[in-house]
Order: structure tokens, then C-alpha cells, then sequence
């Protein structure tokens, strides 16, 4: 319990019913209908709260991911059902062909995953979910099965996508770090020759409006570098990639994960100290690299293009998770997250994606201004964590209120609170039903 206000009414009953029915047997899927498969931050952020209803089906959403890893040590963002029809997700299993152009990389001959990555949420999940029973965790070797699946994802990122060379993971794709139509990557995806639209078909719009989604050049972009990295073997470091970005949020969530590898090594017996040493070393690149003084915010970095990208996007407000941020670094980032760009606890009833006061903002596009609930569960912990708890306590009353009122929407109206994208959407069920218990 992290604040005395009860939660709305209805809330944990229908939280728990939009993560039954969306459960396959071995999975969660984010909604039916617009994404029919498993996706990989969806299953972190799904497992926390899901430990609330059944432990073990938390520790199953994990380890069904977890199986569909890559020899290189990479988690595929999305891990494909063969029992959905192929047209029903673009780009499917037939566009990634991970079991054949993955080879060298490593991916699994049994099951097909994308070749791409999502942000590392996995560790901090797995120990959450170890604590919300461990009993049945160490009766299952939970935390022994998951902890070399764990170090090996967090080497690859920051053995072989260190692309920039200066200790942060990077991302070669914009569905990488979750926010695929940020702001952020419109200059450095200006670079990239979209693919001719007749040449996929969309099924994203058969569910979701298009005011609502990724435009048709984005479309054409994602699926250019997509295509490219997969002709290239899904191989990291050669010439051939178009977008390299080092984003803070990516990297914030690795360092909250790299800490808790740490814990979950003590819990196994292995060396704990290899992660916090990563840990202190990350942050400092972290600080180095894309701490802004002036924007009072972490900003992305362009490699390719050799400098930080100007939007202000709620990614470079997630460093408030990592544990060992310097306290003035902190103490900004709340600044900024309540100033006029953010409008935490005056202006929004939950933080936007993007910048209020930005030339890009658009309340119903996507990840483009709507508020998240990943994204607001992810600053709650932060600011609790910096012993804001006052904000952190509002911040948690809207996003309750706003998760039932809105029908647990994908995404929302920062202003309003309105529903936008699907409904019944996994993460914001789990995480509602996280912050309720
Ligand atoms: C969205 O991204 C997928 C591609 O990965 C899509 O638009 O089809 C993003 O919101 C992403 O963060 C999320 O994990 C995924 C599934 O919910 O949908």
C-alpha cells in the first residue's frame, strides 16, 4: 500500500478480468485485435501485476518470453503464436523470418520472434515477481532459471549495442524503445528511404483510427530499417544501420534492471557486485551523455548524426528510476516533470509523452503527446523513489481513476483523461492493479 486513498471502485475486478481474458495459456497478449502475439516490455510490465492474481502465471509470462531468446543473449520484442492467421499482425512472422535470417544471431529454431529489441524492464520484473511469492519462486527455480537469461540479455546490450561507444545501449530501430512515433526520431529517421507503401499492408489500421497511430511514412520507415537489419543477419555494429540512438529511457531501465540483477544474483549465489559496478559505470555514462543542464531533462542522442536530439520527451524524465542518480540531477528532473512541458499535478491529470509546449504535440497521436500508464507507473516509482511522495500519491489517484474511467485505454488525453488506441489494454490493467494493491 503506497498512499491511503482507496482505490476507485471496480478497479481490481476489472483489471483482473481484462488480464484473464487476454491471457493465451502461456501469455498475455496487449489487447486482441491489434496485437494478437506476446511483446516483450508488454510481458515485463504485464507480470507485475499480474504476481497480484497468480504468482506462477506471472512467473509463465516471463519464462515463455525468456524461451524464445536469442543465442546472442537478445529478447525479441515480440514472440509470434503460430496459431494466429498471418495477415492478422504486420510485420508477422513472415516478414522477420527470425528462424532462418536470425541464424547467426542465434534465434530459436522453434518458435518465430522480430529480430528488434524493447526496453529492458525484464530483471526488475522478475525480481518483483520472485517477492510477491517467494515460496512458490524457489519451489519453481524461478530465479536460478532466470538469472542467466537475464545477464546474458543485459551483456548483449551492452556488449554488442554499445554502438556509440560510450557505455550506453543503443537502438537501431524505432520500436525499440517502445515509443515508436516519438518526436525524437523524426530527424534522425528523415535519413531513411521509406519503403514504397504498395508494398505492405497496414493491419494496424483495421483496429486502431488513423489520427490515432504511426502515419503511412512512418509506416514505410520502420519497415525500411526493419527489412535492411534482417537482410543483414539481425547483426549489430556493421555500416549498413540507418538510425543508431541512444534514448534515456532505454538506458534508465537498464540501470533500475542492472540493480536488480544484482539482488536476484545475491538470491542465487552468483556475483552480485559485476552489476553494480555496471550499474555506478552506466549511470555516469548516463549523466555524461544525455544530461541537458539547460532542458533540465535527459535528452536522446543521434549517433549517427553526433548529437542530442532537441525534444523533450517523457523518456528523458525515466532516469528518476535509477537508484543512484545524483540528488541536483533528480531534483531537476522533478522540476521539469512539473513545469509547463509536463504539467505533473496542475496542468495534466497524467504526464504526456511529449512535451505540452513542443511543435510536434498532438493529444491523440500515439506516442506524440497522449499519456501512458507504463510510462506514469515508471515516474511513480521515481519520484517515490526520490522521496517525492507527495506527487508520486496524486500521480497514483489519477492514473487509478483514469485506468477505469477510460476502460483501461492504451493511452490517453494528457488534458482530459480520454480514451484513445484499444481497450482492455494488458499493461494498463496490470500496472492499475499494481498500484492499487
Ligand atoms: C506499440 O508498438 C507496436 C510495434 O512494436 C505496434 O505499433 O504495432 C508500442 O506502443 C509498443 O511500446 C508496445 O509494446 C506495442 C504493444 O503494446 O505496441
Amino acid at each position: 500500500m503506497t498512499s491511503a486513498r482507496p482505490a476507485p471502485t471496480g478497479l481490481a475486478s476489472g483489471a483482473r478480468r481484462v488480464l484473464t481474458d487476454n491471457w493465451t495459456g502461456s501469455s498475455t497478449v496487449p489487447a486482441p485485435g491489434l496485437y494478437p502475439h506476446q511483446w516483450s516490455w508488454d510481458s515485463a510490465f504485464i507480470a507485475i501485476g499480474s504476481r497480484h492474481i497468480s504468482p506462477r502465471r506471472a512467473q509463465r509470462e516471463l519464462e515463455t518470453l525468456f524461451a524464445a531468446q536469442w543465442g546472442d543473449g537478445r529478447i525479441p520484442h515480440i514472440v509470434f503464436n503460430p496459431a494466429v492467421p498471418p495477415a492478422a499482425y504486420f510485420p508477422g512472422p513472415g516478414f522477420w523470418r527470425s528462424s532462418t535470417a536470425g541464424a547467426a544471431a542465434g534465434a530459436p529454431r522453434g518458435v518465430e520472434t522480430s529480430g528488434i529489441v524493447q526496453p529492458p524492464v525484464h530483471a526488475l520484473a522478475a525480481l518483483l515477481v520472485h517477492r510477491a511469492d517467494p515460496r512458490s519462486s524457489a519451489r519453481h527455480a524461478f530465479l536460478a532459471r532466470a538469472y542467466p537469461r537475464l545477464a546474458a540479455w543485459h551483456r548483449y546490450l551492452t556488449g554488442a549495442r554499445d554502438l556509440g561507444g560510450g557505455g550506453l545501449a543503443a537502438v537501431v530501430h524505432p520500436w525499440e524503445p517502445g515509443m515508436d512515433n516519438s518526436p525524437c526520431w523524426d530527424a534522425p529517421l528523415a535519413r531513411v528511404e521509406p519503403a514504397p507503401p504498395g508494398t505492405f499492408r497496414r493491419a494496424d489500421l483495421d483496429h486502431g483510427a488513423a489520427s490515432d497511430r504511426p502515419t503511412d511514412l512512418d509506416y514505410g520507415r520502420y519497415v525500411r530499417l526493419a527489412a535492411d537489419y534482417r537482410d543483414g543477419g539481425y547483426a549489430d555494429g556493421g555500416a549498413g544501420s540507418a538510425f543508431v540512438v541512444e534514448d534515456p529511457g532505454v538506458n534508465a531501465l537498464l540501470i533500475a534492471s542492472e540493480h536488480a540483477l544484482a539482488e536476484i544474483a545475491a538470491l542465487v549465489g552468483a556475483d552480485a557486485s559485476v552489476h553494480r559496478d555496471r550499474a555506478a559505470r552506466m549511470t555516469a555514462a548516463l549523466v555524461d551523455r544525455l544530461w541537458d543542464p539547460a532542458a533540465g531533462l535527459f535528452l536522446c542522442r543521434d549517433v549517427l548524426g553526433g548529437g542530442p536530439i532537441r525534444e523533450l520527451s517523457a523518456a528523458g524524465l525515466l532516469p528518476l528510476l535509477v537508484p543512484g542518480l545524483p540528488h541536483g540531477i533528480a531534483a531537476a528532473l522533478v522540476r521539469t516533470a512539473r513545469g509547463a512541458h509536463f504539467g505533473l499535478g496542475h496542468q495534466t491529470r497524467l504526464v504526456p509523452s511529449y512535451d505540452l509546449l513542443g511543435p510536434a504535440f498532438d493529444a491523440a497521436r500515439y506516442w506524440r503527446g497522449p499519456a501512458w500508464f507504463n510510462v506514469n507507473w515508471l515516474l511513480e516509482r521515481g519520484l517515490r523513489q526520490h522521496g517525492q511522495a507527495a506527487p508520486a500519491d496524486a500521480l497514483r489517484a489519477a492514473a487509478l481513476e483514469t485506468a477505469v474511467a477510460s476502460g483501461f485505454a492504451e493511452y490517453v488525453d494528457p488534458y482530459t483523461g480520454e480514451a484513445r488506441g484499444t481497450r482492455g489494454f494488458s499493461w494498463t490493467a496490470a500496472l492499475a492493479l499494481d498500484l492499487a494493491v
